[in-house]
């Protein structure tokens, strides 16, 4: 009876599947890839009687490869936080998805196995930026506080380890540090033993430094866009940067954009923090999605890169116009 163990290869699902396996020690073959690999079930071959373990992928998007593989005779036990559709009733699918932003997959599975490995449970909701609900986890399960800030730092260079736009961009590859964590029950052991982690602490923190470094391509009174170029480190930053940027500068919106290899650009936006409001609607006129806080557009073609900076800088973060005096720091862009 073959076993499968698919996860998402960040923080949060690597975490997940190292609780469930060290708990239930069993050979199982691991379907996992970087944060943006998320049709992971359609690359699972199973058959009948086969086990799955699924954690940290949303529903919505496997639920065709699901049905498949529920059809095929597998059985299936499916962790997630993330908004799921509709969930099938099925007898051999054990659902356990709670999408309350108070919890995340890590948690859901520490949580359903007794909380056995609590320190693997934190990395994995540091991971996934689950500071407040982390950090009272560890009060309430008696974890001094220097070992609380290096099972986060250990959570962030995990979850930062992948992003990129294939395995060439990130330290290691996400199955290939699966092999290493599941050796060890405490990650506080891991962080002592094993050379790799401060390689991931480092490689985060100098990717954060250079992205941090980056001049804002044009400034405004309130809005302020940074223009990355498509290189490694650019696309390991993620969303970090604009997320560091928005917490540095509460009062000022903020738009980070990538260069893409097909010639556009990855637009992430951050309304003002102190008015977390407009970034969507924003992005839908350039045909991106997100929330009122946060949102971006996948490929913003280069010919609209112009228009977009126009209607960033005069955007109304709040009901009232604000007057900006628009700086542009490098005039090619507007040629
Ligand atoms: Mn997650």
């Amino acid at each position: 009876m073959p076993y499968f163990d698919v996860c998402n290869g960040d923080a949060d699902g690597l975490c997940a599947v190292v609780q469930w396996r060290l708990a239930k020690p069993q050979s199982a073959t691991l379907v996992t890839g970087l944060k943006r690999d998320i049709a992971l079930l359609d690359r699972v071959v199973a058959k009948a009687g086969d086990q799955l373990l699924v954690c940290d992928i949303s529903m919505r998007r496997n639920l065709s490869a699901l049905l498949g593989l529920l059809a095929c005779g597998a059985e299936v036990s499916y962790f997630d936080h993330h908004e799921a559709g509709t969930v099938p009733s099925h007898p051999r699918l054990h659902v356990h998805v709670a999408t309350a932003t108070t919890t995340c997959t890590s948690l859901l599975v520490s949580e359903h196995l007794g909380h056995p490995y609590r320190h693997w449970a934190l990395v994995g909701a540091y991971g996934d930026q689950l500071d407040s609900v982390a950090d009272a986890l560890a009060a309430a399960w008696g974890v001094p506080a220097p070992q609380q800030q290096q099972l986060r730092t250990l959570g962030q260079a995990i979850n930062h380890n992948a992003y990129g736009d294939s395995d060439a961009d990130v330290c290691i590859a996400p199955a290939r540090l699966y092999d290493i964590l599941i050796r060890y029950p405490d990650p506080l052991a891991l962080l002592q033993q094993e050379p790799l982690a401060q390689v991931l602490i480092d490689r985060q923190a100098a990717d954060l430094k250079l992205a941090m470094t980056q001049p804002p391509y044009l400034s405004s009174g309130r809005a302020r866009a940074y223009l990355l170029p498509d290189a490694a480190w650019s696309r390991r930053v993620g969303g970090s940067l604009v997320n560091a940027l928005a917490a540095l500068r509460p009062h000022c919106a903020h738009a980070v954009l990538r260069r893409t290899q097909s010639g556009g650009y990855l637009v992430s936006v951050r309304a003002p923090r102190l008015q977390a409001q407009g970034a969507a609607e924003l992005c839908r006129r350039f045909g991106g999605s997100g929330r009122a806080a946060a949102a971006g557009i996948d490929d913003l073609p280069a010919c609209d890169l112009r228009r977009f900076l126009e209607a960033f800088v005069e955007h109304h973060w709040e009901r009232q116009p604000v007057r900006t005096e628009t700086r542009v720091t490098d005039a090619a862009v507007w040629a």
